[in-house]
């Protein structure tokens, strides 16, 4: 990509959105496209389409989507896969008319099945049915795959795929509809503010995820967007597992609360892990640079300069 060259970023005010914007600007792409979803609506067909018309993108990066954690999930199934399709449907198909010259479109490690061997590689993908408290968004998530793969073939577009591990820091959601690593520092700051003895943790604590870094994945998705053409999905992720029973505790230690935890074992756990095969990536020479402490300690900070000074009074 040529410093000059325009550059669409979906969803730039988004977690993974807002981190591509920041990774982009530091290395001196000028010509970055974004829209407030207020101007852009993308699950609008004839809108996203008059847009690449008249814009003509070079590179797309497709991280504009309807997210969530595993109540969101498991809440709002039929918003889910409606939103994801429609965005991605009419993001994918306007950069392919409109002559985009690469797209590279954020999958979800939700896509592997949920008996999966561990650590997943891409080739595990449909060998078996998803976790049922994110089969909608996985299952949007998959379709956005096959698309980039269709279109490639029948087009000949250059459109990949990254399945990223489950992605945490700056601009998250931080409330009970979000991701368990934003969800627990929102919870555990809450706790300590207005001095509770005790914070609730969801399900049974033993499930196991692989915590990654929001501006690790703008690196790797700028790395791939100049390194990789091919048809296959790449997993991205740190290689490291974590315990919700260990991250909670990582997190009470981070915000500093001193009370109790106790699990809610009628809460879904959901996958009972979810490790990524990040070899392919590794091996055309890219790493990740942030430690899940490292990473807790930025977000906790953000977070507390950002969210917490407006929103909770003691
Ligand atoms: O990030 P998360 O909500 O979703 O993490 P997934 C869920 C795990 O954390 C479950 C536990 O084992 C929960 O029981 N947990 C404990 C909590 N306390 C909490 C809490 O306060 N909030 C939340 N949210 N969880 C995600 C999908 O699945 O995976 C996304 O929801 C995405 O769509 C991502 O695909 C990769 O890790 O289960």
């Amino acid at each position: 990509m040529k410093k000059s060259a325009k550059i669409y970023v979906a969803g730039h005010r988004g977690l993974i959105g807002s981190a591509l914007v920041r990774a982009l600007k530091d290395r001196g792409y000028k010509n970055l496209l974004t829209r407030p979803h207020q101007a852009l609506d993308l699950t609008h067909q004839n809108k996203v389409d008059r847009f690449f018309e008249r814009e003509k993108p070079e590179y797309v990066f497709l991280a504009a989507a309807r997210v969530g954690g595993i109540r969101a999930n498991d809440t709002y199934p039929a918003e889910f896969i409606y939103q994801n399709q429609m965005i991605q449907a009419n993001v994918l198909h306007s950069a392919s008319n409109h002559g985009a010259r690469k797209l590279l479109f954020f999958s979800s490690s939700c896509i592997y099945p949920k008996k999966s061997r561990q650590p997943m590689k891409e080739e595990y993908l449909m060998t078996g049915p998803m976790e049922p408290t994110n089969e909608a968004y996985g299952a949007a998530k998959m379709a956005g795959l096959v698309m980039c793969q269709s279109y490639r073939r029948q087009y000949g577009a250059n459109f990949i795929s990254v399945i990223p591990a489950n992605v945490y820091g700056i601009h998250d959601h931080f409330d009970e509809n979000g991701h368990v690593l934003a969800a627990l520092i929102a919870k555990f700051h809450e706790a300590r503010v207005k001095k509770k003895k005790q914070v609730t943790v969801w399900g049974t604590g033993k499930p196991r995820r692989e915590f990654f870094y929001v501006d690790d994945l703008a690196d790797a998705a700028l790395f791939l967007m100049e390194n990789y053409d091919r048809a296959e999905p790449i997993n991205v992720g740190t290689g490291q597992e974590t315990s919700i029973r260990v991250l909670a505790e990582k997190v009470k230690e981070a915000v500093g609360f001193e009370g109790e935890i106790v699990y809610d074992t009628n809460r879904p756990d959901g996958n009972p892990r979810r490790l990524l095969d990040s070899s392919r990536i590794r091996a055309m020479g890219w790493r990740p640079g942030t430690s899940l402490e490292r990473g807790l300690e930025l977000t906790c900070r953000w977070y507390a300069e950002t969210i917490l000074k407006k929103s909770v009074k003691p």
